[in-house]
């Protein structure tokens, strides 16, 4: 990608430049024969790449999409998975949008700032995808999940009059509420605010802004890989009977069949957003992330996740979250921090089309 048409407002950052100690992703050079159900555009991929970390207490996650694009995964959406690109001439930072002040409301974290953030990501999301474009946003802490979903499911309402199905591959739930939350960071609440088990009373309030539009429903959503579920957060999955394929399922019934019943949950009638926190694969694979858990999916199992919701036709958003190169470059495993990032680039990879053969 050249680094030629640079956005260098005050809250975006230029592209990347070429560096001598980046990783490189290496791709397949396959172009998917899938047929898309409900994307106009199949071939046109909006980029909401989002350099943000305020959903989480720890540095370095905003530099992810930096990180990922200088190891060449918009070339390879590009060249050889033979995507036309919108919206990838910057990375957002919306410095703009984080107050002088913020502090805690109901426990929250940043609460001023991941709303207006959020809300500002929704509005980007939903007009690439009200263009009936594939949309691929690059965070950020998972908190940017509020924006994304939101804006991804308004406009599939919008667009189609349809619901939005979400898949959400993490090794952790989040859907603490405000209220269960033992850490008040956001990135662990962003699936109650947009199931609507957290909500603000009123307009103006932190996360006010989130609508009917935006929210998914209990029973379209399916999670994969958890392992690290707070107590509070399983009670909340018994009790509104929340489908969830942990670690303990993949075992038993391994990753093929689990697939199966997760796409048959969501049924082949509704788009779908999938949700990717790479903190799921296993550190083995992917250790440079904010909250690693042991006992993950291998990078296969993490691939074949995406190339089966790719083969459903149905795919019109993906995420890719919670790389921070930063934690392994820090304490001086570069091969950490670069794994890391090959391994997101394999999983965006295989979601938009790329195949073994
Ligand atoms: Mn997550």
């Amino acid at each position: 990608m050249p680094p030629s048409q640079l956005n260098n407002s005050g809250s975006t950052a230029p592209l990347p430049t070429t560096t001598t100690t980046i990783p490189r992703c290496y791709g397949n050079m396959n172009t998917s024969m899938i047929e898309s159900k409900f994307l106009s555009h199949p071939q046109d991929l909006g980029i909401v790449a989002v350099g943000f970390s305020g959903g989480q207490g720890k540095a370095g996650v905003d530099a992810a999409p930096t990180a990922l694009i200088e190891s060449g995964l918009l070339t390879q959406l590009r060249d050889e998975l033979g995507y036309r690109l919108h919206g990838h001439d910057a990375v957002h930072l919306y410095t703009d949008l984080v107050p002088a002040r913020d502090p805690p409301h109901r426990g929250m974290k940043n609460p001023r700032a991941v709303s207006a953030v959020t809300r500002r990501i929704a509005e980007q999301v939903h007009a690439q995808a009200r263009e009936g474009r594939l949309v691929l946003t690059l965070g950020g802490d998972h908190s940017i999940a509020i924006g994304t979903i939101a804006g991804s499911a308004s406009a599939v309402r919008a667009r189609l009059g349809r619901e939005l199905a979400v898949i959400w591959v993490d090794a952790h739930a989040d859907i603490n509420t405000p209220e269960t939350s033992g850490s008040g960071n956001v990135h662990g609440m962003p699936v109650a605010f947009l199931t609507g088990l957290a909500k603000e009373e009123t307009e103006e309030g932190v996360f006010g802004w989130i609508g009917d539009e935006h929210r998914i429903s209990v029973k379209k959503l399916v999670y994969i890989g958890l392992r690290d579920v707070d107590a509070a957060e399983k009670k909340i999955l018994r009790e509104n009977g929340i489908k969830a394929f942990s670690m303990f399922d993949i075992d038993r019934h391994g990753i093929g069949r689990v697939m199966e019943m997760a796409l048959a949950h969501i049924g082949s009638d509704t788009p779908i957003h999938l949700s990717f926190d790479v903190d799921a694969i296993d550190p083995m694979w992917a250790p440079s992330t904010g909250t690693p858990v042991r006992g993950g999916l291998t990078l296969r199992e993490g691939d074949f996740i995406c190339e089966s919701v790719h083969q459903t036709g149905s795919l019109v958003a993906l995420d890719l979250v919670e790389v921070n190169p930063r934690l392994e470059r820090d304490t001086g495993n570069d091969l950490g921090a670069n794994e890391t990032v090959r391994a997101g680039c394999s999983l965006v990879r295989c979601a938009l089309g790329e195949s073994l053969l």
